[in-house]
């Protein structure tokens, strides 16, 4: 179903490309100046074809091009949905290209730039497209805002070859007195955010069935977001932070502040600092500007439905009818429902809890827009994760789905085992360390290229300097032995902290909630011994790291197919640890693959699989048919209390340590093991 030569372009070899738009599509005050651009480009024009009838963007116009544009303010994803679905009924390419060059100029680009890789990455003549980075093309979104002016300083005063590399110190947003921003790197890192973003174009909540209906969507938002949690509270307990306390009293302060120091280029203002202990007001939000009213008591009311719901065991549907909340399906009804998707069962009866909390957080400063201020970074996806609050208040999320999944009966041995399977051997061998089972991480620099989104009038750009975590490569050692036929068997590697904030030994209870996905792949088991090696850096949780750090579609090579921008960044798929070791534990399990595969009747994907575990494959089936969480998304079974009791034989716990090295290099000496020999 791809087209041959995709006519919609964004790839590096074509950037010279100019777009010959019809004289109708462009403000008048800007016709000379396009004119002037076309002449320039001589051949390189690939022309635009005029529309029969101009499409009618009246309503998504209505928020001007300077506003601020959410993804939670329920008038935007109306208008959204509008603009999406406009895009995704163009009934070619050719007319869909026409659509976007005439919506470009006239609507408001975050919103525009969100529906337009919303409609790219699920029409089906242009998915598989790889998109330019969000950061390249909407810095201020990414990076410190004084950034900027040190940026156009360096372009228009010194020549290309002089210019200097502009550093974003890692302190920028705040002081060490301030204890949560002992995690700043993880909540203000480019890829983690990046991530998020892109988990949201893959899923969107709005735009109609066709892009929003996908296999277990609503299970994938609680586990996806589960997962985020559980990182960042790895992350948390590795900088002696307790673990997130959830946002449960909205009638009380909201202790954290966090002031994100974005500055706009684009929009008038961006995203509003909240000092520490704001207060959500009981007088309620009440926008005029976004047509938006409700009250906190609207919120409770949602909040106290479904959890009665959860209770109950079954939800009502719009139609007056009963449904259960299953085992299997009941989660992925939830998660829609909480989310507030446009799949929602009953949102009348449920609400808008998840999208309304994340509007009345971002307003907590100007609530009735008395002072004309936007709103804080919990409005936008690609902005949301940098504030404290928003763990707290995905903590409360989560805890929803963790109050269904408690009803369902435990896992009992059989559907946890897999007969004959035994997993005697599970290390990690990190490259350069001599010692088993030792993580290492430390600090690394990388180079943005933020020129898509700063236009310096053909005087070239310099690029941004960043710091932010990463490890060094490991690999897993398993050793599976087989006494039965030779089998299909899935392996699953997750990794959880020993000890909580005191220093106590974590119960299987609490710490179940804390294992973090680091691999699921797929083994042929042969009778008999099986030796598996796995390097670190295929994790089905992750993207690779070129992915995260260059813009696929400008600096990688346009032929190699569609490079996957949902997932994980590489670089933080091991948690910080501490200086002296954080001890974890490393859970290795290999499930049988008869009860695991799923049949997908469109057959194996041809689009990008590499961080499936948190993005599923797009417009596919969700690759894995276990309950996601699978193992420890259910209750230990009766009589369990501790993992070693969890532990059939086909599975393993293995102590392992993290260790941090506060500087850009892992302590050991850098002397190539036999590990390196062995990467292919
Ligand atoms: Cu991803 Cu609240 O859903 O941010």
């Amino acid at each position: 179903d791809r087209p041959a030569e995709p006519l919609f372009v964004l790839k590096g070899q074509r950037r010279d490309f100019q777009f010959d738009i019809p004289e109708e599509f462009v403000n008048t005050r800007f016709k000379k100046t396009q004119r002037k651009i076309q002449k320039q480009a001589g051949a390189n024009i690939l022309k635009i074809k005029k529309l029969d009838v101009l499409p009618d963007i009246s309503f998504p116009k209505q928020l001007g091009r300077r506003e601020q544009f959410s993804h939670f303010v329920p008038k935007h994803r109306q208008m959204t949905k509008q603009l999406v679905q406009m895009l995704m009924n163009s009934s070619d390419v050719e007319s869909f290209l026409s659509t976007s060059a005439y919506c470009r100029d006239q609507i408001n680009p975050f919103m525009y730039s969100y529906a337009l890789a919303v409609a790219i990455q699920h029409r089906r003549d242009t998915m598989g497209l790889t998109l330019p980075h969000v950061p390249s093309f909407f810095p201020e979104r990414f990076f410190d805002g004084s950034v900027f002016s040190k940026v156009r300083n360096e372009v228009f005063n010194a020549a290309a070859e002089d210019r200097d590399v502009i550093a974003i110190p890692r302190d920028f947003t705040a002081s060490d007195l301030e204890p949560e921003h002992r995690v700043a790197y993880f909540r203000e890192d480019i890829g983690v955010n990046l991530h998020h973003w892109n988990w949201h174009v893959y899923y969107p909540g709005v735009g109609g069935p066709e892009v929003v209906a996908k296999d277990r969507r609503g299970e994938l938002f609680y586990y996806m977001h589960a997962q985020l949690l559980a990182r960042y509270n790895f992350d948390r307990l590795s900088n002696n932070l307790a673990r997130v306390q959830r946002l449960l009293n909205w009638r009380k302060p909201i202790e954290e502040g966090y002031f994100p120091k974005l500055n706009a280029i684009i929009a008038t203002r961006v995203w509003q600092p909240r000092p520490a202990n704001s207060v959500l007001k009981l007088s309620d939000i009440s926008r005029d500007d976004m047509q938006l009213d409700f009250d906190i008591l609207d919120l409770e009311r949602w909040r106290d439905r479904i959890y009665a719901a959860i209770s109950s065991g079954k939800v009502l549907a719009e139609n007056n009818t009963y449904v259960p909340l299953d085992d299997y399906t009941g989660i992925d009804i939830l998660g829609n429902m909480i989310e507030r998707s446009d799949i929602s069962i009953n949102s009348n009866l449920y609400g808008d809890l998840h999208g309304l909390g994340h509007v009345a957080i971002a307003l907590v400063h100007d609530p009735d827009h008395k002072h004309l201020e936007q709103a804080g970074v919990m409005g936008a996806v690609e902005t949301a994760m940098r504030d404290p609050v928003f763990y707290r208040w995905h903590s409360f999320i989560n805890d929803m789905f963790v109050a269904h999944k408690q009803t369902l009966q435990p896992y009992t041995e059989q559907e946890l085992g897999f007969r004959n399977v035994q997993v005697v051997r599970a290390d990690v061998e990190t490259q350069y360390l001599d010692v088993l089972n030792e993580f290492s991480t430390f600090w690394e620099e990388d180079d943005f290229n933020v020129d898509r989104g700063l236009d310096f009038m053909g005087n070239g750009t310099v690029r941004v300097r960043i710091t932010h975590l990463t490890h060094t490569p490991f690999r897993y050692l398993i050793q599976v032995n087989n006494a039965g036929p030779p089998r299909i068997g899935t392996v699953r590697i997750f990794m959880a902290p020993h000890f909580d904030e005191r220093g106590i030994q974590l119960t299987l209870r609490d710490q179940r909630q804390h294992f973090i996905e680091m691999d699921k792949f797929q083994v042929r088991l042969q009778t008999g011994p099986n030796q598996i090696e796995r390097l670190s850096r295929l994790s089905s949780v992750t993207i690779p790291r070129e992915n995260t750090f260059r813009d696929p579609a400008q600096e990688l090579n346009a032929d190699a197919g569609e490079m996957c921008t949902c997932g994980w960044p590489q670089h933080m798929l091991v948690p910080r640890g501490k200086v002296k070791g954080l001890p974890a534990d490393l859970f290795v399990m290999v499930s049988d693959g008869a009860g695991d595969q799923v049949r997908d009747p469109q057959g194996p994907p041809n689009t990008c699989t590499d961080a499936h575990s948190l993005c599923g494959i797009r417009n596919r089936m969700y690759p894995d048919r276990r309950p996601m969480g699978y193992p420890f998304d259910r209750l230990p079974r009766a009589g369990v209390t501790t993992l070693q009791e969890f532990l059939l034989p086909n599975m393993m716990v293995t102590p392992v340590v993290i260790r941090h090295t506060d500087g850009f290099a892992p302590a050991a000496p850098p002397t190539p093991t036999r590990f390196l020999r062995l990467q292919p």
